[in-house]
């Protein structure tokens, strides 16, 4: 087992990774940029060292500074929790050479997987379904013409090196392609650097469901059962939940089957998301693999009893999973507090958090690294706790929900709690009848 593990990320995933490393007796290890000094993670962990000014580009993404940290501590792994370098062949391969354990994929799968076009390929091999479309990347606006009317409108034209909807655009005629496949390549090109496009078919309202897995080193694969992402706005969740209300046994049955056999295609070593679109006949097609922890693990650890970030250093260490697959009999739900205004379009609220009551009682769990007289800093997002609800039935998780947001009392910035509370009364919301398409029309009463 590690002796002491490097943690390359800040705020709620830092303190939770930390959580989890003093429980298993693995020393730790914060870095933190000039703006996070005053920080939860940087008291928390055993050591700390500074890696910079408050830009992430300066700090939290500038691998040789936390390469130093890691050489000066003697840490002999890191996990880089989500975003930041979680996903960054480049680090884990840095890593690899310097004898830490990077605690996420190879660099080789991260590339594999983070070229999406590339990724859909892999997946269509394995003989998980996919959403029908081009061959690989189109090689011209000619091309791209031909293969949408043989498919047929509406089509959507995806930036192969895209995800988290940008250099993607909707097209519903054929007037309207090269616009929009000019203005989608150009839009990749200067965001990734990489302008290579693909075509699909548009599914137009569909549901965005997750399945949780995880591989070890001995070629074994495990689902852990489904989290519902499809209450989304401009591609940020903001709550989620497992089971998915629009979930059948028999669907879950096959996606588990399907993600599994995406996790084998690549013999993923960790644990990993792939995530399906799911249209309203219940057809599934994946979508993206993640192979990182995710900001909403905590819902499936709820209805499972089971530590993922444990089982992610337990896997990264070379100890075998028990490959049994997961059908929980619990409900959980996750709300993400954001510091933002959700009467100003959201708009992000820093500053000093005057007052602060957190909920707690049965069935609540708050995963946060905000405490009263902390400064939320500008540089990073703007997310400051995860609330999450457990109970035997939905309907109970979104009573105990209700309780929790209403104690929670966070002054001194807007948040999304407000927002949250009238989710937790929406009449669809309560029946489950929801798509990715619900906060476009979901209208927030003053
Ligand atoms: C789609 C789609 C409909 N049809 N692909 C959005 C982010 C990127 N990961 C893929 N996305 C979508 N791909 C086809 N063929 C609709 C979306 C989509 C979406 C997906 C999941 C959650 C929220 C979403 C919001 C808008 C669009």
């Amino acid at each position: 087992m590690f002796k002491k593990i490097l943690i390359a990320n800040r705020g709620e995933i830092a303190l939770r990774i930390i959580r989890t490393c003093k429980e298993m007796g693995i020393k730790t290890v914060a870095v933190y940029s000039t703006a996070d000094k005053d920080s939860l993670h940087v008291r928390f962990a055993d050591e700390a060292v500074c890696i910079g000014p408050p830009p992430s580009k300066d700090s939290y993404l500038n691998i040789p500074s936390i390469m130093a940290a890691a050489e000066i501590t003697n840490a002999d792994a890191t996990h880089p929790g989500y975003g930041f370098l979680s996903e960054n062949s480049k680090f884990s391969q840095i890593c690899k050479e310097h004898g830490v354990k990077f605690i996420g994929a190879t660099p080789e799968q991260i590339d594999q997987m983070g070229d999406k076009s590339n990724a859909k390929d892999t997946m269509k091999k394995a003989g998980v379904p996919t959403i029908p479309g081009s061959e690989g990347l189109l090689t011209d606006l000619k091309e791209g013409l031909k293969t949408a009317k043989k498919i047929g409108y509406p089509v959507i034209i995806k930036a192969t090196a895209g995800g988290g909807g940008r250099g993607m655009r909707i097209i519903w005629k054929p007037e309207d392609f090269e616009a929009l496949w000019d203005s989608a390549r150009q839009e990749a090109g200067a965001a990734f650097g990489n302008d290579g496009m693909y075509l699909e078919k548009y599914i137009e309202e569909p549901r965005h469901i997750e399945i949780q897995i995880a591989g070890d080193q001995y070629g074994k694969a495990c689902h852990l059962s489904e989290r519902d992402c499809s209450i989304q706005r401009r591609h940020q969740k903001l709550t989620e939940e497992t089971p998915s209300p629009f979930m059948t046994p028999e669907l879950r049955e096959a996606m588990g089957d399907a993600a599994i056999k995406a996790a084998l295609a690549v013999s993923y070593e960790g644990v990993g998301t792939v995530e399906f679109l799911v249209d309203k006949h219940r057809n599934f097609y994946f979508m993206e693999m993640n192979t990182r922890i995710q900001v909403e693990h905590p819902v499936t650890e709820e209805v499972i009893n089971y530590d993922l970030i444990k089982e992610q250093i337990k896997i990264a260490a070379g100890m075998p999973i028990s490959g049994k697959n997961y059908f929980p009999n619990l409900h959980a739900i996750e709300c993400r507090i954001n510091a933002e205004d959700p009467y100003n379009n959201f708009r992000p609220s820093p500053g000093k958090i005057t007052v602060l009551h957190v909920p707690g009682g049965h069935g609540v769990r708050v995963d946060s690294h905000i405490y009263a007289g902390y400064i939320i800093p500008a540089n990073y997002d703007s997310m400051i706790a995860k609330l999450i609800t457990v109970a035997q039935s939905r309907e109970e998780a979104i009573n105990t929900m209700e309780r929790a947001l209403s104690e929670f009392v966070v002054e001194g910035v807007k948040t999304t709690i407000p927002f949250h509370q009238q989710l937790m009364r929406n009449e669809d919301f309560r029946k489950g009848n929801y798509t990715t398409k619900f906060m476009e029309s979901f209208v927030l009463e003053e």
